[in-house]
């Protein structure tokens, strides 16, 4: 069985001083780096939006930012401007090793539907074509860390557990946005799922 780290969204718009920062998203650069040779191969996923993105407040004229609405492939909650293609805040942090990334894997590049989860956008259909590329390189077990705890990490690792990959949270390396307790949530709803928090 070959393991694989996947590393989620450790970009500088989630870290301090970010457009959509994450409290203490900084302090798991060097956790995550030092992680990283325990693993047959290490994957990192990039929050990768248009600036014209249905995921952001300012492209829905009234809508506040963290504000849900309902969009048609179901409920989504509208964010800050963040990640933009191209932008110095959808960058790596600087402190991230990218020597030892075997593939990046880009997510929510349509206009029209977010994708929080490394393998599906959240329609919860579309794949990303990560689960292709962990299929041909046989590798099964598969431990996330990163950003956000409560939504890039939850959906992704219990996608992983729902298509049959062993998956494992490290929680000391992922930080929480923590929006009406959606920290509490995805951790009960990774565990009904059979995802491992250690
Ligand atoms: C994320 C909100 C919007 C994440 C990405 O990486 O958890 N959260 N886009
Ligand atoms: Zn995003």
């Amino acid at each position: 069985m070959s393991s694989a780290l996947i590393v989620i969204d450790m970009q500088n718009d989630f870290c301090p001083g970010g457009a959509l920062a994450v409290t203490g998203g900084d302090e798991i650069v060097q956790p995550i780096n030092a992680l990283m040779g325990n693993y047959d191969a290490v994957i990192l996923t990039q929050d990768w939006h248009p600036a014209d993105h249905t995921s952001f407040a300012a492209n829905h004229p009234g809508a506040q930012p963290f504000s849900l609405i309902q969009m048609p492939y179901g409920p989504q909650v509208l964010w800050p401007a963040h990640c933009v293609i191209g932008t110095a805040g959808a960058d790596f942090h600087a402190g991230l090793d990218l020597s030892r990334a075997d593939m990046v894997i880009r997510k929510g590049f349509r206009a029209g539907i977010d994708s929080y989860s490394a393998f599906f956008e959240n329609d919860h259909v579309t794949p990303t074509g990560l689960a292709g590329y962990l299929g041909e390189r046989g590798l099964t077990a598969l431990t996330f860390v990163g950003l956000a705890h409560d939504f890039c990490v939850a959906w992704s690792a219990i996608d992983a557990a729902k298509q049959g990959f062993t998956a494992t949270v490290i929680e000391a390396a992922t930080r929480a946005i923590d929006l009406d307790g959606s920290r509490d949530r995805a951790r009960a709803d990774m565990r009904a799922a059979g995802v491992n928090l250690e």
